[in-house]
């Protein structure tokens, strides 16, 4: 029998889409950009994390799921840049931290049949296509943070969150969400995100425990990744995330991968022109595969739905040096 981490082992190479309302604003709200002058301070500036680091109140921020209409998304064209970039898989924020649901859930109205797009099934639009061009799938979702539910997680600086009932959250909205998703689209992966000290108290060993085995009951091949519980994965999960070189000694013979991003940004900001050059991306691809593990590339797509051309010239670079370096 072939073990279920084996496609992962071996892949080497996958896309990571940020996408949703945030990809609307892009890095500004009401003419201010980030960074501005109060956030350059060692803050990240990533572009999902408007909503946060502009304090853009709930209502206005929720008032975008009636702007997010990207006429002209085709999953097969961004599927098709995957894989002729070499890419094997491929993974899509299916809920980042605003808590907007980018498939029509039952559980929340904060979700794409909000939008000008109901009707259409975006995960279930890019799904098919990565079964088209024969790549896994998966999708990153925030178990932890949810600035939409009253009882999610929110920033450390918030005071308010003390007062939260996360409970509420976890049992009305975060395990019900992940279990549609798994159920709808049988997933190969689930990216979880949790990164600092505070998430211990929320996401316990019990609740990262109930998480995953609930995963397990749905399914018997989804991957589940350590940043579910980053501070103490335990030993279920099937593969680390080296972004942090966080994990315990005896995690570290895990499969890993390294997410990482082609400009500053995660998700479409508009003034970010920090792209790294094709070059420098093949020699990080190369330099992970060497130590055994994946590159896992991410690109913010436009509200339009398009691919950033920046995004699109660097995917086709690689490409090019993949088909003569690298294995078919
Ligand atoms: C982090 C998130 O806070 C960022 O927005 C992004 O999704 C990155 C991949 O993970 O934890």
């Amino acid at each position: 029998e072939v073990e279920k981490i084996s496609w992962f082992k071996e892949a080497r190479f996958g896309m990571f889409v940020h996408w949703g309302l945030y990809s609307i604003l892009g890095g500004t709200y009401n003419g201010r950009t980030m960074p501005d002058t109060a956030l350059a301070n060692g803050k990240s500036w990533y572009a999902e994390w408007i909503q946060q680091r502009l304090e853009i109140p709930n209502n206005e921020y929720q008032a975008l799921v009636e702007k997010f209409n990207p006429s002209r998304f085709n999953a097969d064209e961004w599927i098709k840049e995957a894989k002729n970039a070499g890419m094997k898989y491929f993974v899509i924020t299916a809920k980042h931290h605003d808590g907007f649901a980018l498939w029509d859930s039952n559980v929340s109205n904060y979700d794409i049949a909000a939008t000008p797009l109901r009707g259409r099934d975006i995960l279930g639009e890019l799904v098919d296509a990565c079964k088209k061009y024969g790549l896994k799938y998966g999708f990153y979702y925030s178990h932890w943070q949810d600035w939409e539910h009253p009882n999610g997680a929110i920033p450390y600086w918030k005071p308010a969150r003390k007062s939260r009932d996360f409970e509420k959250y976890w049992k009305e909205k975060s395990l019900p969400q992940v279990q549609e998703l798994i159920e709808r689209y049988d997933p190969d992966l689930l990216w979880f995100d949790t990164w600092d000290e505070e998430a211990k108290e929320l996401i316990t060993p019990a609740r990262r425990d109930e998480l995953i085995h609930l995963v397990r009951k749905l399914s018997s091949k989804c991957l589940i990744n350590g940043r579910i519980a980053m501070h103490d994965p335990g030993n279920e999960i099937d593969f680390l995330e080296m972004m942090d070189n966080a994990y315990p000694k005896q995690l570290l013979d895990k499969p890993w991968q390294t997410p990482a991003t082609m400009n500053h940004t995660w998700a479409w900001h508009s003034k970010d022109f920090n792209w790294k050059s094709s070059g420098q991306m093949l020699r990080y691809l190369v330099s992970n595969a060497s130590k055994g593990g994946n590159y896992l590339l991410n690109i913010g797509p436009k509200p339009d739905g398009t691919l950033p051309p920046p995004a699109i010239r660097r995917l086709r670079e690689m490409g090019a040096w993949m088909l003569t370096h690298g294995e078919a």
